[in-house]
Formats: structure tokens, C-alpha cells, sequence
């Protein structure tokens, strides 16, 4: 239990119900053209337990060969699905000056998904904020330091939670520890969606 990083803004209720339910709506289409697909460790192959899709002209991907960003659905084949206006509007709001984002990362949580402690550094550039959208059921987030050592805090994300990540704790450690199942009934099969918007390569 420390300190939170320097430039952590959390922006708890920053979308209000129906906006919530219309962004719900635009994923519906969107995992129905680019499907949720089960990503694998390079290290050993182990898969993830969260399942994932993106949109935007760049989507992550991981998988035997490794961490990447690329311009195609690794099963289909085809381009990911447009960013939604919406999402591409909230950037603008909360990160003026960054680039537009070139990627919108879809995690699924089912009730016993996890993320472990990462950092997000497959990108060029870490310049731009990453902002990170929760939908649904709730889960228990935990961010720490630049070195894994460092002490953690732990909150609790909820639907139409907004997190932009700039500065500092652009590449602070952090994970999802669990998930608080039954806690909205925004999606209709239970689960949680976090959506992580990020540039990727650097501006021109
Ligand atoms: C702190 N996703 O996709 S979102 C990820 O809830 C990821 O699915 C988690 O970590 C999730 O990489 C956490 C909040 C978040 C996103 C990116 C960050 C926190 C972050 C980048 C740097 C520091
Ligand atoms: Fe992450």
C-alpha cells in the first residue's frame, strides 16, 4: 500500500448510464465483425484468461511469436473495426494534446478472469496517456510503481469508470485481481469489458 503514481487521474461515474449502454451496444457490433479471441504467453504458449478483440487501425495481439500490435484480426484475417466516435471524442477531452489513438484494446472478463502485474510498453512511444474505459461487472484493480517491487494500491473499477494513465504512471505496474460478478446488469451475460485506448507509433 503506497502512494498512487503521479498522473493517475480517476475519473469514477465519468460516463453516465446511457452512455454506458450505448457504448455496450457499438461493442456488440463491433465483437460480431472482429470475434473475441483467446490470447497465448510467448514464453509457453499458457492462454490468457481473458479473452480480447480491438478496434481501430492497429489492434494487440499476443501470441507464440510474441507481443505486437498489427492492422489484422488474427483469426479473420480482416481490419479491425473502426474506433467508435465516442470513445475518439473522450480522448479529445481528456488528452488535448496526444495524438489520436491508433488502438482500442477489448478485454473480456468472465467471472474468474485475470490480469496479472504488467506494464504496457509494446508501443514506439510512450508519450501519449493510455485511457482505459470500464464496463460492467466490477473488479478489483491494483497499480504500483515502475519496478515491480514497488508498493500497490488497490480500487475498485466500476462501470463507466475512466482512468487516463499519463506521465509517470504511463508505465507504472498493474493488474486486474478479480472480478466482482453479479455487480451490473449492463451486459446481458454478466462479465466486464475494459477498453484500452492507446497510440502506438509515434506521430509524424
Ligand atoms: C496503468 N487492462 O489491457 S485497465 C491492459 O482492466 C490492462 O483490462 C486492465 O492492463 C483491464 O493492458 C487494466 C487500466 C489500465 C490500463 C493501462 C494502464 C491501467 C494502466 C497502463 C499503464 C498504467
Ligand atoms: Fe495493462
Amino acid at each position: 500500500r503506497g502512494p498512487l503514481p503521479e498522473g493517475v487521474r480517476f475519473l469514477p461515474g465519468h460516463l453516465d448510464g446511457p452512455a454506458q449502454e450505448d457504448l455496450a451496444e457499438q461493442l456488440r457490433t463491433i465483437v460480431a465483425e472482429a470475434p473475441l479471441f483467446r490470447p497465448v504467453m510467448p514464453k509457453n504458449g499458457q492462454p490468457f484468461s481473458v479473452r480480447m478483440s480491438n478496434c481501430g487501425p492497429l489492434g494487440w495481439v499476443s501470441d507464440i511469436r510474441g507481443y505486437r500490435y498489427q492492422p489484422l484480426h488474427p483469426v479473420t484475417g480482416k481490419p479491425w473495426p473502426p474506433m467508435p466516435d465516442v470513445l475518439k471524442d473522450l480522448w479529445r477531452e481528456l488528452a488535448p494534446n496526444a495524438p489520436e489513438p491508433e488502438a482500442c484494446l477489448i478485454n473480456f472478463y468472465d467471472g474468474n478472469a485475470r490480469m496479472g502485474l504488467h506494464q504496457d510498453r509494446d508501443e514506439e512511444t510512450f508519450e501519449a496517456p493510455v485511457l482505459s474505459v470500464s464496463l460492467g461487472d466490477s473488479a478489483l484493480f491494483r497499480i504500483g510503481g515502475l519496478t515491480r517491487k514497488d508498493p500497490t494500491r488497490s480500487f475498485r473499477l466500476n462501470s463507466g469508470d475512466v482512468l487516463l494513465l499519463e506521465g509517470p504512471s504511463r508505465l507504472a505496474f498493474h493488474g486486474i485481481d478479480r472480478l466482482y460478478p453479479g455487480t451490473s446488469t449492463l451486459l446481458k451475460n454478466g462479465g466486464r469489458i475494459n477498453l484500452t485506448l492507446r497510440r502506438v507509433t509515434k506521430p509524424a
